[in-house]
């Protein structure tokens, strides 16, 4: 009999649990571009491009290995545009024994699927994604050993059990963690590398014209289009970034330079994320350079600590916080998005340029995403439900479970200290120290006050004056308590004020972004 093997969107691995088994006689594989899954969240045109580009791609190779895929493309008039729709219909072409699937990445198709089986009066068997380094199984054991509550003490536990970056019982060059060596602002004399990015191939031009027509109302601009689709392009690119990239990272990890988009960033996420790479031979690749004398440890050990250490852990306390994760808002922000989010239309030239480049490229490094929109989304007390929405629309590599801990976590503290132990809540000191967006920004980052203060000066301790009792009690937070209560009364107020003034300053529609055209 035949069994059914569902492959998603960001399942475009060959060793994927669901294909294990998979019969060349007897079975079939079904992929469906459906409109849902590029509505449920209004995606950026370059990350729709990817997904529908690298699964075309992908099942191709898969009819190269003798593997029968039933694919469903977007414009085929009988497409149902829902995962659901598609499984049902291909039920009735396929008269299958069973379902086979891989455990999606977000808890919204998970329900989905966990009901097929009573839908479809067949028995569905859903397979543990074995594509991570941490099992959802081996986290909650972790959990009971009190190792998940912080993310070092889970990274150092994973370098334990995988034997990366270690010398017997500890830790290569004696440190778990090179953090404090990596923090430099960008030399002007430092020279980036080119980054490698991939010509689009007749199949991806398909896709892209695809996208073109049926989303054009959606965010960001589909050109140029330079991400790898297939896995020997990801393949190139890490090899590109082990040579060219990793050797600077470490230093300048944090660093941000206006026009410049990628600095020694790998780019990876991507192609990890929707399974053409995998985590484990990324963190390899770069253990590899490190042995061979071509990357420094501060840089090797701060990339696969993002890997080994953040990936995981903000996968585990996903699925070990889902559902109410999504809805927790410990600090009650409820501000609306500011359009400026969507048209880049501020004189704040740090978050200008990080949406410019956001536009662009669908792409914003960790500290653009953490210290300026993460910071001005904090500071200003958006709603999470808001700013959770822009970050999983707008870059190529968002799917939920690692952009929800991610935002309601490590940049709003909406979850009341799970992910972080504090806020990284920033003036426009931190901006000016780690980039050079403040020249010729319109205002004047060492002014705190009137017209041309630095927003992110009065919003700062504006923020701290909002939650001051709940700082008050948390240890890591005592210092700037301390500064706001050593601040003369009128000069508090006037904070509030200007805050108060420039947030209601900003328009916002209300609805977000993109309506599809
Ligand atoms: P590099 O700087 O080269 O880092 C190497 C790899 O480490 C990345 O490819 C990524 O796989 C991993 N990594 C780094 N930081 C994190 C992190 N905080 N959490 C999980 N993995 C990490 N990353 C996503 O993959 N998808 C998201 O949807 C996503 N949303 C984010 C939302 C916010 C608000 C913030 C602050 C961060 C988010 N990140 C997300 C994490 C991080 O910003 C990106 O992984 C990184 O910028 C991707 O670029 P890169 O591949 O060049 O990363
Ligand atoms: C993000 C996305 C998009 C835009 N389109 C599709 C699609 O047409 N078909 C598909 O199988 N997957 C797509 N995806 C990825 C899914 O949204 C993703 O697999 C789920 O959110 C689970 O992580
Ligand atoms: Fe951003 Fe303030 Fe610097 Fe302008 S002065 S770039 S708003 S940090």
């Amino acid at each position: 009999m035949t069994r059914l093997h569902l492959i998603l969107g960001d399942q475009l691995s060959h060793d994927l649990s669901s294909l294990r088994d998979y019969r060349t006689a007897q079975d079939v594989v079904l992929m469906a571009e459906v409109e849902e899954e590029a509505t449920y969240a209004p995606h950026h045109k370059q990350k729709i491009a990817l997904i529908l580009s690298a699964m075309r791609h992908f099942a191709e190779e898969l009819r190269a290995r003798g593997v029968t895929v039933d694919y469903i493309r977007l414009e085929d008039p009988a497409n149902s545009h829902s995962f659901s729709g598609e499984v049902a219909r291909a039920v009735a072409r396929h008269a299958p024994s069973m379902i086979v699937v891989t455990e999606p990445g977000e808890w919204r198709v998970l329900e989905m699927m966990e009901g097929w089986q009573a839908a479809f009066g067949l028995p569905v068997e859903i397979r543990p994604d074995t594509r991570f380094f941490c099992s959802r199984e081996a986290f909650a054991a972790l959990s009971r050993r009190g190792k998940t509550g912080r993310m070092e003490y889970f990274y150092r536990e994973m370098r334990r059990q995988t034997g990366i970056l270690m010398r017997g019982d500890a830790p290569e060059g004696g440190q778990w963690n090179f953090d404090p060596e990596n923090r430099k602002p960008l030399p002007k004399s430092a020279r980036l590398p080119q980054r490698l990015r991939f010509a689009p191939d007749a199949t991806t031009v398909e896709v892209l014209n695809l996208v073109a027509r049926h989303f054009p109302g959606h965010f960001g601009d589909l050109a140029p289009f330079g991400w790898p689709v297939t896995r020997a392009q990801a393949l190139e690119a890490l090899d590109h970034f082990i040579a060219d990239a990793l050797p600077r990272f470490g230093d300048v990890q944090d660093a941000m330079k206006a026009g410049e988009d990628f600095l020694y960033h790998s780019l990876l996420s991507p192609a990890l994320n929707i399974g053409l790479l995998s985590p484990a031979e990324v963190c390899a690749a770069a253990e590899a350079a490190f042995h061979r004398g071509d990357a420094p440890l501060n840089a090797v050990e701060g990339f696969i600590r993002q890997i080994l250490g953040w990936r995981e852990f903000v996968r585990g306390v996903y699925w070990q916080e889902m559902p109410g994760y999504a809805e927790t808002n410990a600090l009650g922000a409820d501000r609306p998005l500011p359009d400026l989010f969507w048209t880049g239309d501020t004189r704040m030239r740090c978050m200008a340029e990080v949406v410019d480049t956001t536009r662009r490229t669908a792409y914003a490094h960790h500290i653009q995403r953490l210290m300026v929109t993460g910071n001005f989304a904090l500071l200003a007390g958006i709603t999470p439900k808001a700013v959770q929405e822009w970050y999983l629309a707008v870059y190529a590599d968002a799917f939920e479970w690692v952009e929800l801990p991610n935002t309601h976590g490590m940049v709003l503290h909406a979850d009341g200290g799970r992910v972080g132990s504090k806020p990284y809540a920033a003036s426009g000191a931190y901006i000016n120290r780690m980039s050079d967006y403040c020249t010729g920004c319109a205002y004047d980052v060492k002014e705190k006050l009137g017209p041309m203060a630095c927003p992110f000066n009065y919003l700062y301790w504006d923020f701290i004056g909002r939650h001051e009792s709940r700082f008050a009690a948390n240890p890591r937070m005592a210092m700037p308590v301390k500064g706001l209560r050593a601040m003369d009364p009128t000069r508090r107020a006037a904070i509030r004020d200007e805050a108060e003034r420039f947030l209601a300053s900003l328009p916002s529609s209300g609805t977000s972004w993109p309506r599809r055209g």
